[in-house]
């Protein structure tokens, strides 16, 4: 059993269809895929993977010697309970988005990451619009639908990560086990080095690294967006003994404002044609509010508490 690798290229030729059909099952029976010929350049992948290594070597140090997972495990160490950190992620990252801080270093780290933003947000956009054209939504409805009323915006951030190697992986994650808060999730992993696996019918599958493959995923605005039809699917990545992973996980996310809710014409029950509406209206950034710290526990109380707001 392998998630799906899907060429996005072919749903501009006489495959349409099919694509059409690999996209919505992808999203339907496994809430991530694999996208190959998606159109964004091998030379600017090969860019972004340059400066994103260099950004972390500026890093490593600091990683080795002040960051929580490698205290938390040296302390664990010498307690030698045999216990497992369950509180901390094997993981050195920072965030991109529009109006933060960035690194400095190396010289080409910004204009590079500019233009992988400004394409990886296009291709979230064309995904999106697959995913309306296959829930028979209008062209544009989830966009128009994260961004809001007038005057806001969807948010786009960029996760830039790397999961050193762990001198004792079976003590502590990579990263824990969780859904994702947000919207669409494009994901460009490591070429060689893997650990990401998503929960598939009560087993952990591997997504294994694939050269240049943009992986996508769907969080839990979009199960709520689609009345359940698309579900977020539990993800963790393990941390490993070889190899640095870097990971960089950009996220199509609502406006913080935005209201949410299932789209009307999502929520009659095919067969009885009733309303059957399985998930609440809300404000995003209420959401929000409510993952910050429930991030890795089940998804149904974060709704049930979030529609209880
Ligand atoms: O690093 C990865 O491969 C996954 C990252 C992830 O799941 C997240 O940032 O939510
Ligand atoms: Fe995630």
């Amino acid at each position: 059993m392998a998630i799906p690798v899907i060429d996005m290229s072919k749903l501009n030729g006489e495959d349409r269809e099919k694509t059409l059909a690999e996209i919505a099952n992808g999203c339907q029976e496994w809430g991530f895929f694999q996208l190959v010929n998606h159109g964004i350049s091998v030379e600017l992948l090969e860019k972004v993977k340059k400066v994103c290594s260099l950004c972390y070597k500026l890093r490593e140090e600091a990683f080795y010697k002040d960051s929580e997972p490698v205290k938390l495990l040296n302390e664990l160490l010498e307690r030698n309970t045999g216990e497992k950190l369950e509180n901390v992620d094997w993981e050195d990252v920072f965030t991109l988005s529009d109006d933060n801080e960035w690194p400095s270093q190396p010289l080409e780290f910004k204009e590079t990451m500019v233009e992988y933003r400004r394409e990886l947000k296009k291709l979230a956009e064309r995904v999106m619009e697959v995913m309306d054209e296959n829930l028979g939504l209008p062209k544009g409805y989830i966009k128009d639908a994260f961004n809001g009323e007038e005057g806001c915006e969807a948010f786009f951030g960029t996760k830039v990560s790397h999961y050193p190697p762990c001198p004792q992986p079976e003590l502590v994650n990579g990263l824990r086990a969780h859904t994702d808060a947000g919207g669409v999730i494009l994901l460009f992993q490591d070429d060689k080095v893997g650990g990401l696996q998503i929960l598939k019918d009560g087993e952990w599958i591997d997504v294994p690294p694939m050269e240049n493959s943009i992986v996508i995923n769907t969080g839990d605005q979009i199960e709520v967006l689609t009345n359940g039809k698309y579900k977020s699917v539990w993800h963790r990545v393990l941390a490993g003994t070889y190899g640095n992973r870097r990971s960089i996980a950009s996220f199509y996310n609502p406006s913080l404002k935005a209201t949410i809710a299932p789209a009307p014409q999502l929520i009659l029950d095919p067969v009885t044609k009733e309303v059957d509406q399985a998930y609440p209206k809300f404000v995003f950034g209420d959401y929000m509010y409510v993952y910050s710290t429930q991030k890795f526990f089940a998804k149904e109380p974060r709704f049930q508490a979030v529609g209880a707001i």
